[in-house]
């Protein structure tokens, strides 16, 4: 059986591109993507590959990871990335070795992850889980950029981020976080279809919370085109906020498949957003280390409003909590504590 499948590619057609666009180049960094052979490393990988995530000026060098029995249908998104010319991929490199795969990375977008199957309990699918990101801690830990920003997708992100930053030892905690940000542009799309504006025109909301049915979309500041704005609470209780929590279902049954190049595109946005940072007067959702603001228990990998500048983010603080929402807040703070409490044993 093949242990595992290397490409270091450094084509002609990249380097023509690359003396296209002169001086202007900064030097390659390495993204890693797990789950590389799966749907949401499709849409994922190429958007990366083409500079969408990083800008026009940022060459790539692409680390996509899977699993060995994935290593042929890799092999095939390695060809098609071949085939497209990108101008600013420099390399390759599609494993299915995760000491390969995280050498020296200065991105991963952690996607790759055990399913629910039938009949699996959700303290079941933490454990298993809780093992993948045990490892892929101390991989990245042992081998990756000291830099490295994380961003995990696999369900359930919030507590396999806590798993896996809980194996990290001399790289900041702040550099893993999970990804909420496909809830906050769901939110924002339903938001703006009932206020009759483009999504773009809606500002301040955000995510509270763990990356599940009870996450909390938080709109009490939101503005519309600069302007404060309201949408009556019985459309918020009965049909925004469910329509947000259970968008993720609404499409497995529309598709037969589960979201995936909405959850990629998100992805994409949470790295750019952390590294080009939010646009004055607004916010976005990343879930991130809580340190204990809106009295989330310190440690969680819990969703909060942030700001973001210069690479680091900071939770927008003293935003005001009405009873209705303490009580949604609540509730995703103690099934993220109870999470916590079922992989107890793999945070010693
Ligand atoms: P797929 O089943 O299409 O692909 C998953 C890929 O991950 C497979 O190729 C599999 O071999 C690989 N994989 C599994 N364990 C791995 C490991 N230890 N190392 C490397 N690769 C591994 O699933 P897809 O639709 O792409 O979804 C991937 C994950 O994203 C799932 O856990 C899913 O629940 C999660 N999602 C998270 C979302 C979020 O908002 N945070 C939304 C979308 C999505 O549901």
């Amino acid at each position: 059986m093949q242990k595992y499948l290397q490409k270091v590619l450094t084509n002609q057609f990249t380097r023509a591109s690359i003396a296209q666009f002169g001086q202007q180049l900064k030097p390659p960094v390495r993204v890693a993507i797990t789950g590389a052979a799966g749907q949401i490393g499709y849409s994922l990988i190429f958007r990366v590959a083409s500079g969408e995530m990083l800008g026009p000026n940022q060459p790539v060098i692409l680390h996509l990871i899977d699993l060995p029995f994935a290593m042929t249908a890799l092999n095939g998104v390695v060809m098609e990335i071949q085939d497209c010319a990108f101008p600013l991929v420099q390399g390759i490199v599609a494993t299915d070795n995760q000491q390969v795969g995280f050498k020296d990375v200065n991105y991963a977008l952690l996607v790759g992850a055990k399913p629910r199957g039938p009949g699996m309990e959700r303290g079941d699918l933490l454990k298993d889980n809780g093992k993948i990101f045990t490892e892929t801690g101390k991989y990245i830990n042992d081998h990756a950029s000291r830099d490295i920003k994380v961003v995990v997708v696999g369900n359930p992100c919030n507590t396999n981020c806590l798993i896996l930053a809980n194996q990290i030892k001399d790289i900041p905690k702040e550099n893993f976080t999970a990804m909420t940000r496909l809830d906050h542009n769901r939110a924002q799309h339903q938001l703006a279809d009932k206020l009759g504006v483009h999504t773009s025109d809606i500002r301040k909301i955000a995510i509270f919370g763990n990356h599940s049915p009870t996450m909390v979309p938080y709109i009490d500041q939101m503005t519309a085109k600069n302007h404060k704005a309201t949408v009556d609470q019985q459309w918020v209780t009965q049909t925004f906020i469910p329509t947000v929590q259970q968008r993720g279902a609404e499409i497995i049954k529309a598709r037969k498949l589960s979201s995936a190049a909405s959850a990629g595109n998100a992805a994409m946005n949470h790295i750019t957003t952390w590294v080009n940072g939010t646009a004055e007067g607004d916010y976005t959702s990343m879930a991130i280390p809580s340190d204990g603001s809106y009295g989330v228990p310190k440690g969680l990998i819990f969703s909060f409003p942030v700001t973001v500048k210069n690479g680091k983010y900071s939770i927008v603080q003293g935003l005001p909590i009405s009873p209705f929402y303490q009580g949604l807040l609540d509730k995703t703070i103690k099934e993220l504590v109870d999470e916590r409490n079922a992989v107890d044993h793999l945070l010693k």
